[in-house]
């Protein structure tokens, strides 16, 4: 049974996570690759990978199945309120910035219903229903709720409920049947999620090795490499306009002697407007760059 000392990742098979978290897989050096039909993939590294619906992956995790995981906020909020003794054997070890969504309350065009308390005695149609009644409590709104697997954007047509509550990204969908969002209950976007009891196994070693990786490069996302030629007395001033992860590298330019070189890694966006501020001190040779993986 050696299998069984590996790690377990589990992550969706198809669909609006599997893209993100391949790519981020790949990112961090892992073989891993959209394929339909295969659904766990061994990696030399001694990690397996399971592909599966994203339904599945909270309870894979909380079940001591499997060891990570990646899936959305809006899955564990719901997870959590269905099945409360399983979700405190799952903790968030990082959110991962894609499959950005939000919850909301949509109404047909017709109507508007501003406020949680005019929710009071409507029907809501939704895949969230746990989410949904939690919030409702919280508002002191009384309201039926009607769970639907899919489609839920079809219910007020239907007759099936007045109101949905839904996964809103782009809008297009509600607007293409006819409905506004009317209230915003949660954001959601992809988050890593460990099983706890693996943390204190003699997995922990590769798990930390994986979250290493993943560190690495959702920092380098974030963080730009510049390079730019100064006057020596204004280097001060550089180092005001640009934030910089440590200090700053300083080199001599070969038969200029009163300017040098900076080259710094910024751990914010750099704007036009901070190029701008560097030209006005005199900088030249501007160049910024992204960082493909760093480890701090
Ligand atoms: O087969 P499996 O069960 O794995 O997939 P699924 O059909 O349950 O899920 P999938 O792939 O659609 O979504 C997986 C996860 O992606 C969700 O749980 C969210 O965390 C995240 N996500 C991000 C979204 C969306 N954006 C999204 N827009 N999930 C669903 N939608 C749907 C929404 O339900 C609505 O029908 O897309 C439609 C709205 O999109 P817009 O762009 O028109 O607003
Ligand atoms: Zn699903």
């Amino acid at each position: 049974m050696q299998h069984l000392k590996n790690l377990r990742f589990v992550m969706q098979k198809s669909g609006r996570l599997a893209e993100g978290t391949i790519a981020l897989l790949q990112k961090c050096g892992y073989g891993v690759k959209i394929n339909k039909r295969q659904l766990l993939l061994q990696e030399k590294s001694g990690i397996d990978f399971l592909f599966t619906r994203d339904d599945d992956i909270p309870g894979f995790l909380a079940k001591n199945i499997c060891d990570l995981g990646v899936f959305g906020e809006n899955l564990l909020t719901e997870y959590s309120l269905t099945h409360k003794d399983d979700a405190h054997n799952l903790q968030v070890i990082m959110p991962l910035g894609f499959s950005k969504c939000r919850l909301s309350i949509a109404a047909p065009e017709t109507h508007t219903y501003p406020t949680a308390q005019t929710l009071q005695n409507k029907i809501i149609a939704t895949s969230y229903p746990q989410t949904l009644a939690h919030f409702l409590k919280q508002n002191n709104v009384t309201a039926e709720i009607v769970t639907m697997h899919g489609s839920v954007e079809l219910a007020p047509k239907i007759g099936i409920a007045d109101l949905i509550c839904d996964l809103v990204s782009s809008g297009v969908t509600l607007k293409e049947n006819g409905l506004v969002e009317v209230m915003k209950i949660a954001d959601s976007q992809a988050v890593l999620v460990a099983n706890k009891t693996a943390l204190h196994t003699e997995k922990h070693s590769l798990i930390e090795n994986m979250l290493l990786r993943i560190n690495g490069v959702l920092d380098a996302k974030q963080n730009k490499y510049i390079m730019l030629h100064v006057q020596k007395d204004k280097i001060e001033a550089v180092k005001k306009i640009l934030p910089s992860r440590e200090a700053p590298t300083i080199l001599e330019l070969q038969g200029i002697p009163n300017k040098v070189a900076i080259h710094t890694v910024s751990p914010e966006e750099i704007f036009w407007e901070t190029i701008e501020k560097l030209k006005e001190i005199g900088a030249s040779s501007i160049l910024v760059l992204p960082i493909e993986k760093m480890m701090a």
